[in-house]
């Protein structure tokens, strides 16, 4: 005959042994769908632009801190620097005629320019010149700095892998050895851009979680908005979607990060996706609902989007970057994709 307290003792004698019977854990572990711990949120330009002006009066650009970056932090993941739990979102700024050091680390990035001129990322030698809706990537380990040679305060978003790449305890950082803080004034600009040209699809991207970034650097919003008034003018679609691809392969700009901008122009099919994504308003006013949540959003804001949340966007016209963990879940055959019939907009 079993007892209850033959029972409580198998439970303390597990828990001492620091093992977990599954049976007292299922629901939690292997839910029905994903349920992500972030939640859907907006984080506002009005917000972040004055704090950010505050910081560039207040807090030198050095060594050691490295970057005057507001990290979106999303309100469900417990204090974590994350705006979803794959991704890193923030917003970068640097005064007229700062230098953030140089340095690399294993975790890759991009940047996508919302204002400011007279500003380059150095990227493993090659100064990629940045203005306003350019993408410039920063692939895993390649050395970046950042010049303000201008009179202007300049402002990005950056993108980063960071949470995938702590969740699987890959993180290395190494400061630039010298001499000096940054990589020696640059000497070419644009170089990836005079051996590629930029690619983008609408449909089908052609990766399986290649280990290589793309060779081209930096696409230029002209060439971005080119693509879009192309899919603008053939479709009749309230969302044209334009994913940036490596030039040389079709595959993702990065291996485990996905770039598109969204051009809305109505409302738009409710759709989720399993898999993170932070979106930058570029251009354009408009309201979105993600997972029942209604943001009113303009230019400079950013909201996350977690996994399976779905997501309807409504504008007279608005291009809204997307960084997105998809290429991830693509590579591990993860990757679903519904259209939700009946949508929150009116
Ligand atoms: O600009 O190198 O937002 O290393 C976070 C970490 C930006 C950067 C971030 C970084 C950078
Ligand atoms: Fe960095």
């Amino acid at each position: 005959m079993n007892s209850d307290s033959d029972l409580a003792a198998l439970y303390a004698g597990l828990e001492a042994a620091d093992l977990q019977p599954l049976w007292t854990i299922t629901d939690e572990l292997l839910t029905p769908e994903p349920r992500p711990a972030a939640v859907p949120w907006l984080w506002p330009a009005s917000t972040m632009k004055p704090l950010a002006r505050e910081a560039i009066r207040l807090v030198p650009v050095e060594r050691g801190g490295e970057r005057r970056v507001l990290a979106l932090a999303n309100p469900g993941l417990g204090g974590r620097p994350y705006a979803v739990g794959t991704l890193w979102g923030a917003l970068q700024c640097l005064g007229p005629r700062e230098v953030a050091p140089a340095h690399r680390h294993t975790p890759s990035a991009i940047r996508f320019v919302l204002e400011g001129a007279g500003v380059w990322t150095t990227v493993d030698g090659d100064a990629c010149d940045m203005g306003p809706g350019d993408l410039v990537l920063t692939p895993s380990m390649q050395w970046h700095d950042h010049t303000n040679a201008g009179d202007s305060e300049m402002f990005w978003f950056d993108g980063l892998d960071l949470p995938i790449v702590q969740a699987l305890d890959g993180v290395f950082f190494e400061p630039w050895p010298g001499p000096g803080s940054s990589q020696s004034p640059a000497t070419e600009h644009n170089r990836s851009e005079t051996r590629y040209r930029a690619r983008y699809t609408d449909g089908s991207v052609t990766d399986a979680l290649s280990a290589q970034p793309s060779d081209l650097l930096i696409y230029r919003w002209a060439e971005t908005d080119a693509q879009l008034e192309r899919l603008a003018r053939a479709s009749d679609d309230a969302l044209i979607a334009v994913e940036y691809t490596d030039p040389r392969t079709g595959a993702s700009v990065l291996p485990t990060l996905g770039c598109a901008v969204h051009r809305v122009r109505g409302r738009s099919a409710p759709v989720r996706r399993a898999g993170n994504a932070v979106y930058v308003v570029f251009r354009g006013a408009g309201e979105s609902v993600v997972g029942g949540r209604r943001f009113a959003w303009e230019p400079g804001d950013m909201f996350a989007v977690p996994s399976w949340a779905a997501v309807e966007h409504a504008s007279d016209g608005a291009d809204l970057f997307v960084l997105s963990d998809e290429p991830v879940l693509r590579a591990l055959g993860l990757n679903r994709r519904q259209i939700v019939v009946e949508g929150a907009l009116p």
